[in-house]
């Protein structure tokens, strides 16, 4: 197994239908990941020790998903210089927004890419860090531009009836 240069980290296992997204289209362009569940508020050591030891292992973009109060994705970036792209998971008693409102609005200094809300936010949260790593990368930066192409070419001009 190739070391891994996308960490995916959640709140939770609930977290989990929704992040898989990401991890299925890193899987998709060939980049090496691990999925780890790191509680802000449930295993806050577990942060600590992941956010401090990521640069070090050869970790080089995070995502991090998680909803309600979901302080995992800042206090990930606060840990950690390696860009941190937020994903806010949908939640039942307010569709998400709790998520959205908890990662996006960070204070100066310690910035959070933040994604859409739900499945839509996890998929482009791995197409943002396979763009990242694409900079340093012309192979990927291939395959991505061939993805991207299929994806178009994919999208009918004409609308069909039912
Ligand atoms: C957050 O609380 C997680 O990110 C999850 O989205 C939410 C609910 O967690 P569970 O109660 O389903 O474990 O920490």
């Amino acid at each position: 197994m190739d070391t891994a240069l996308v960490g995916i980290v959640m709140g939770s296992q609930s977290d989990w239908p929704t992040l898989r997204g990401a991890a299925e289209i890193l899987d998709e362009l060939g980049i090496a990941h691990e999925a780890r569940i790191v509680s802000a508020h449930r295993t806050p050591d577990r942060l600590w020790d992941y956010g401090r030891k990521a640069a070090g292992r050869g970790l080089r973009v995070i995502v991090a998903g998680a909803g309600g109060a979901a302080h995992l994705p800042g206090m990930m970036a606060s840990k950690t210089r390696l860009p941190v792209i937020g994903v806010p998971v949908e939640t039942r008693a307010l569709g998400g927004l709790d998520s959205l409102y908890s990662i996006v609005q960070m204070p100066r200094g310690f910035p959070v890419a933040t994604m859409a809300i739900g499945a839509s936010g996890a998929v482009n949260a791995g197409l943002m860090a396979a763009q990242i790593l694409a900079l340093s990368d012309p192979a990927l930066a291939e395959r991505l531009d061939a993805w991207r192409t299929a994806l178009s070419a994919s999208i009918p001009e004409v609308p069909a009836d039912d």
